[in-house]
């Protein structure tokens, strides 16, 4: 715990959080009241034109950017969606949460959290989700003023058989995952461009009152999907593979089998990948990518037309890294590399400077960020610390950004840490009701790139 006391101490002395802790019921003139814009893109990593990609298109979150502070160094707490986004949601870190897996619902065990939308409903905030937020099927529906998911099951966990149709069987799974879709027209038919579509309607009808407005766009999570002028964007001859390109997934000579899972998920399932069948996957991902960038556009320009830009904090973020072929490997589940971890991270909000920081922070702070930046009281047993949005001090101390299961069994686990350092520490830990306790850690000097 020393390192998030340090962060904490740091934070203290630096004066980040002397902003006075308004309620709604202070004086309006205290501080002005944000909205909140909190854009999700399911699987992306770093693809994106403003982290350097010269090859790919995205204007709208270029621009986005532009205007903001873009995180170099940001890592999701666990390559996987449920347990990233619960521990995003939750300001916790998975050993707290107890969630490392797309099938348990942290609330069953632990009633007494707060999620973030929950936290700005309480506040007076219009709470309002499109699209995918929490995991799919795992809604805090409860937390949302509008929009909330019903969950589909009851307890802790969803039952086997029940998750969709598709991952119940492998070969049915993999055939609806590699496919490659061409959308209609601007692609009015799927579900991005309606969770667009939804988020305009709520920025209109609310656009007199403080909302949070969660908007989870699905792309470019597989099958990838994208309308025809997307595609034509990219040339697959221009697309260059990964140099650690490899058909099938293998951990490097020297570093441990763990590290990486030999069966793919989501993308070329149990097949080889072929140099040609890897460029027009690439491409198809890219494809994607430039399409949700699309629906990014259409919601942002939507504050702009009415003129919330400086009264609304925007931040977008990706749930985990992704893997395109490199070691073989292609999609996040149980990555521990860096390709799996580093997630693309904008923060936009009124009076921040725009810019570019290269400290290295972790999705687990935006919880805390963003309360602060609304001006919000943080809750009692949140972590109290955030990401540096000014980019001083880049060498800061930091800690653990990412954790994988790498053996688990029905009262053990082992679990590796992805520390700030890029540095891999191993922990065994037993499983108890309510969390996880360490037994044992040892860091090893590996570099995962
Ligand atoms: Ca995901």
């Amino acid at each position: 715990m020393r390192h998030v006391f340090l962060t904490c101490l740091l934070a203290l002395s630096c004066g980040l959080f002397a902003l006075p802790q308004a309620s709604r019921s202070t004086k309006a003139t205290e501080k002005p009241t944000y909205n909140v814009l909190f854009i999700a893109s399911d699987d992306l990593r770093p693809e994106l034109g403003c982290y350097g990609n010269q090859l790919i298109k995205t204007p709208n979150i270029d621009r986005l950017a532009s205007r903001g502070v873009r995180f170099e160094r940001a890592y999701a707490q666990y390559p996987l969606c449920n347990p990233s986004r619960t521990s995003l949601l939750t300001g916790r870190y998975p050993t707290q949460t107890g969630v490392m897996d797309n099938e348990t619902w942290f609330r069953a065990e632990h009633p007494e959290f707060v999620s973030l939308p929950q936290h700005f409903k309480a506040n007076g905030y219009a709470a309002l989700r499109a699209g995918k937020i929490f995991h799919g099927g795992i809604d805090d529906t409860d937390a949302w003023t509008e929009g909330g998911e019903a969950r589909g099951f009851t307890g802790a966990r969803r039952p086997p058989n029940t998750a969709n149709a598709a991952n119940a069987n492998g070969a049915s799974r993999a055939s609806q995952s590699d496919r490659i879709v061409v959308l209609e027209g601007d692609g009015e038919s799927n579900g991005d461009y309606r969770t667009a579509t939804r988020a305009i309607e709520y920025i209109e009808r609310h656009k007199d009152r403080p909302f949070f407005l969660a908007v989870g766009f699905a792309k470019p999570h597989s099958p990838p999907a994208a309308p025809k002028k997307f595609f034509d964007l990219y040339d697959p001859a221009k697309i260059r593979l990964p140099p650690d390109f490899a058909p099938r997934p293998a951990a490097p000579p020297g570093f441990p089998d763990i590290s990486i899972p030999r069966r793919n998920a989501d993308l070329f399932i149990g097949r080889d990948a072929s140099e040609a069948e890897a460029r027009e996957m690439i491409r198809a991902y890219y494809a994607s990518v430039s399409f949700m960038d699309a629906q990014v556009g259409r919601v942002v320009d939507a504050l702009d037309r009415l003129d919330l830009r400086d009264k609304t904090v925007i931040i977008f973020w990706g749930d985990h890294g992704y893997h395109l072929g490199e070691k073989g490997k292609w999609s996040k589940a149980y990555s521990l590399y860096e390709v799996g971890a580093r997630v693309p991270l904008i923060i936009a909000a009124p009076r921040v400077k725009a810019g570019v920081s290269v400290r290295t922070v972790q999705l687990l702070d935006l919880y805390p960020t963003l309360v602060e930046l609304c001006g919000l009281p943080i809750g009692s047993n949140l972590r109290n610390t955030k990401p540096n949005l000014s980019n001083r001090r880049p060498t800061a101390p930091s800690y653990a950004a990412n954790w994988t299961p790498i053996n688990m069994a029905p009262r053990s686990i082992g679990m590796a840490g992805l520390s700030s350092l890029l540095k891999i520490r191993i922990i065994l830990s037993s499983r108890r009701r309510g969390g996880i306790t360490d037994l044992n850690s040892r860091q090893c000097s590996l570099l995962l790139h």
